[in-house]
């Protein structure tokens, strides 16, 4: 059995779901009152890749009060994949998610395998991204809708991320 492991970075602004999404996919919970993070917290994530290899991905969450401190370079060190994170009612937070791309890349000095999720896909009504904004995107990076609350897609874009860093 060969266990591969990845250091994760979640990235994307404040009250997006990053730490909904992380509980939800380690833990298959939601609460609605998850407090808002401070600091630092690591999670792990195991997934089978196929019958002899396993993955672990080691979610970092790195939030603070606000999307830049989220770029201390100590957090993004030895990051291996992002997971960027967007509120699909607050279509800014899209742009949030991509700079913060963009500036870990360049902390690092590598482009990293990323995946977006665009979370609060139970709000779907209250999204406002256009179709064309939409295959913009993900003609840019793989792309997912998901729900951190009722779990809807949560799962097929882990399985993304897990393809992006072991490909
Ligand atoms: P963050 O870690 O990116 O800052 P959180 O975001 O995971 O703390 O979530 C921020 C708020 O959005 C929380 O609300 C949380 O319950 C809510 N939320 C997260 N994911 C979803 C989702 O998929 N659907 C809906 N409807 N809400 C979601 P509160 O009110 O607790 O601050
Ligand atoms: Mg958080």
């Amino acid at each position: 059995m060969t266990v591969l492991s990845r250091k994760i970075c979640l990235l994307g602004g404040f009250a997006v779901g990053k730490t909904s999404t992380v509980a939800r996919s380690v833990r298959n919970t939601f609460s609605e009152t998850y407090l808002t993070t401070i600091g630092v917290k690591v999670d792990s994530k195991d997934m089978a890749l196929d019958s002899d290899m396993r993955l672990r991905l080691v979610l970092w969450d790195i939030a603070g009060a606000n999307e830049f401190e989220q770029l201390n370079v100590s957090y993004l060190v030895g990051a291996q994949g992002l997971l960027l994170v967007a509120d699909g009612t607050r279509e800014h937070t899209v742009d949030v998610a991509l700079n913060l791309r963009e500036r870990a890349n360049q902390l690092l000095g590598r482009d990293l395998p990323s995946v977006l999720i665009l979370n609060k896909a139970d709000l779907v009504g209250e999204w406002g991204l256009s179709q064309p904004r939409l295959r913009e995107l993900q003609a840019l990076l793989p792309v997912f809708a998901a729900s951190a609350k009722t779990g809807d897609g949560v799962e097929a874009s882990f399985d993304a991320l897990a393809r992006a860093v072991t490909s």
